[in-house]
């Protein structure tokens, strides 16, 4: 459930915000950013499919050495669809990419959901700027404990703490320095108390965010 890193083994690491199959969109801003795939690390908020025009693209960042992800509702969605054959929820929330693809496409995708399945549900990893925790839309927890066992749909789903945040009652969470969510999208990221919410809505005409950690 949990993967933890050493960010010191990277030049410089970044976290980007929900890709939502926009593929050019986060090559655009790589560039911008100088990234350079033999020195820096790119983590994932997770929800790399789904909605934008190239979900196939994004699927295969998780086979590069240069990219990490924590597993989004958007995969969890597609592994149960494939696993249960019940495509309903998955279909009205953009899979159908999926069942439009080629005999050849789809077997690559199924190759991609079966490694998908292996994705972690959290990862830290330490930086300079301290420790970092990745999730997609929470930590369901008070204080953050590496290999405590949390609620898997919370930490997909949940998004309780972000609007007590948006309401004026935020709660930080303690353990790391930081925490990184996605899932909600916002006009701007919002930040309070080592909480990152940094899904700025790219596949709704929003932008990505991408973090620098180091
Ligand atoms: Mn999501």
């Amino acid at each position: 459930m949990y993967l933890s890193l050493d960010g010191h083994r990277w030049r410089h690491v970044w976290v980007v915000s929900d890709i939502h199959g926009c593929y050019q969109l986060l090559m655009q801003h790589l560039k911008r950013q100088k990234f350079n795939p033999y020195q820096d690390l790119l983590i994932s908020v997770g929800d790399l499919i789904d909605r934008g025009p190239e979900s196939l693209k994004c699927l295969h960042l998780i086979t590069e050495k240069w990219f990490r992800a924590v597993r989004g509702n958007h995969e969890q969605m597609a592994l149960d669809a494939i696993a249960s054959q019940n495509y309903a929820l998955w279909l009205m929330n953009g899979g159908a990419w999926f069942a439009e693809l080629d005999d050849d496409s789809k077997a690559q995708a199924q190759t991609l959901f079966a490694a998908c399945d292996k994705l972690p549900w959290v990862i830290e990893i330490t930086c300079r700027n301290g420790l970092n925790v990745i999730a997609h839309a929470d930590y369901p927890a008070s204080c953050y404990v590496r290999d405590k066992p949390v609620d898997k749909h919370s930490l997909l789903w949940d998004r309780s703490r972000i609007s007590k945040l948006m309401a004026g009652k935020g709660e930080g969470i303690g353990g790391a320095d930081h925490f990184w969510f996605g899932h909600t999208p916002l006009e701007k990221r919002i930040d309070f108390a080592g909480l990152h919410y940094i899904d700025t809505g790219a596949v709704f005409g929003g932008t990505l965010t991408l973090a620098q950690l180091q």
